[in-house]
């Protein structure tokens, strides 16, 4: 019913909609018959809905490393999250993480949902990746291998400073970067990127969804850890859950610019990394998270909602971004709108407005530079306004006919 009153309210999200329903029933059909691939494709649609649709237009053996890589992440994810595992049994787990996946014989009980399935059938996952090519399995596992020792480092640990900050998201994103620059390397279609922007690439999303997802965490029972830095929201309240308390609105929204301030200094090296990339399908794999990472910001700035409920792109919007994003004039673009839209917002109150406008504006001259943005109106947000225009006008027309009618029927009377 949700999603119908969406529809109904921006009708131009149908067709995209549609588009993204189908290709999503086709690839599902595309899941391949032998059980253990069977079940990491079907797992990959369970845990990552829209993403799993580009990661299957993906060339066959990069497809596979890539499908192979995210269920290797979620699984050291569900264990890293599962408060109710023990550190003493979670650490010596995360550590040996990397050994694991050539074993058959090993799985691990934990996690909720698929998540749990997951983790119960394992074998499925290593049985597949023990069918990679030697340069796909050799960066899967060093991956895993850094981050599981990177995760046990922070059970125990706080995020205290915004070096910390940088330093957990390198773990959990920054990593996963590294890796799939190497595993699109060992496909021979693209050059070996600098780790530095690989690393870009995770912490803007990551960082994203650490700002996106404040309420959710907070409120998890039992308690979930926080990775909002304390350098940063101590100077707006004692605690990190007083943020979501009424009385302390302002400083909560002041507190949520800062976080988003910081997460906008990524931007460039996003754009460098996406710049170099060669493969059609690499590229729309890596750009279209981005674009959501840089519209959901744009949505969470300076919005108290983020501390009320679920702040999130609309799913039409979403289908708009994976249809219609194919070259870096798309990204140039998106990124210039999204810009364009937290621009207005930033308040000269706000303790870090200087700060946001030059970061929002070295995104813009970025954008810019790259001398693409006078050819084409944007493909996302143009449209929408020139659909609402059309709506508005189409809506003056019936209430005219129905006004007309209504007094030429009192006129008869
Ligand atoms: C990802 C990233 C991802 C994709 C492409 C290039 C990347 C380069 C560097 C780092 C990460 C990159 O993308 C996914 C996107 C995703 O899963 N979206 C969800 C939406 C959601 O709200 O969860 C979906 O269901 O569509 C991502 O978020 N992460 C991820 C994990 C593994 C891989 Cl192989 C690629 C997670 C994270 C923590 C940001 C790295």
């Amino acid at each position: 019913m949700g999603s119908l009153a969406a529809v109904l309210r921006h009708p131009h999200d149908f067709y995209p909609l549609l588009k993204l329903k189908m290709a999503s029933r086709q690839a599902e059909k595309q899941i391949p018959s032998e059980p253990h691939w069977a079940f990491c494709y079907s797992m990959l649609h369970k845990v990552s809905r829209s993403f799993a649709l580009v990661i299957q237009q993906l060339g066959t053996d990069l497809r596979n490393a890539v499908c192979i890589f995210y269920l290797v992440l979620r699984a050291l994810d569900t264990v890293e999250d599962d408060t109710s595992i023990p550190t003493d049994v979670k650490v010596p787990i995360l550590i040996a993480f990397h050994r694991h996946v050539y074993d058959r014989e090993w799985h691990f009980s934990c996690g909720t949902k698929e998540y749990k399935v997951l983790m119960d059938q394992f074998h499925h996952v290593s049985t597949a990746f023990l069918e990679l090519g030697k340069g796909y399995q050799d960066a899967i596992e060093d991956i895993t291998k850094r981050m599981g020792a990177g995760m046990a480092k922070f059970i125990c640990k706080e995020v205290e400073s915004i070096d910390d900050y940088d330093e957990y998201c390198y773990y959990v994103a920054g990593l996963v970067g590294l890796g799939l620059s190497k595993l699109f390397y060992a496909s021979g279609t693209e050059d070996l990127a600098p780790d530095s922007l690989s690393n870009s690439m995770g912490l803007f999303l990551q960082k994203t969804n650490i700002i996106r997802d404040y309420l959710e965490d907070i409120n998890e029972i039992p308690k979930c850890r926080m990775f909002w830095p304390r350098e940063i929201w101590s100077k707006y309240v004692n605690k990190l859950e007083d943020l979501k308390y009424e009385e302390n609105s302002d400083k909560a929204v002041q507190c949520l610019n800062d976080m988003v301030t910081n997460a906008l200094m990524h931007v460039e090296d996003c754009l460098k990394y996406m710049s170099a990339l060669r493969d059609h399908a690499i590229f729309r794999f890596c750009a279209i998270p981005q674009i959501m990472a840089i519209g959901t910001l744009a949505l969470c700035y300076n919005n108290i909602e983020v501390f009320r409920g679920v702040v999130k792109m609309r799913r039409g919007l979403t289908a708009k971004v994976i249809d219609r994003t194919n070259n870096m004039t798309d990204v140039y673009l998106a990124f210039y709108d999204f810009s364009n839209i937290l621009k207005p917002k930033i308040n000269k109150n706000d303790p870090n407005a200087t700060k946001t406008l030059s970061r929002v504006e070295a995104i813009q001259k970025a954008c810019m530079d790259s001398g693409v943005l006078n050819k084409r109106k944007s493909y996302i947000i143009q449209s929408e306004l020139r659909y609402s225009s059309t709506m508005i006008v189409i809506f003056f027309i019936i209430l005219a006919i129905i006004f007309s009618y209504l007094s030429s029927t009192r006129a008869s009377k």
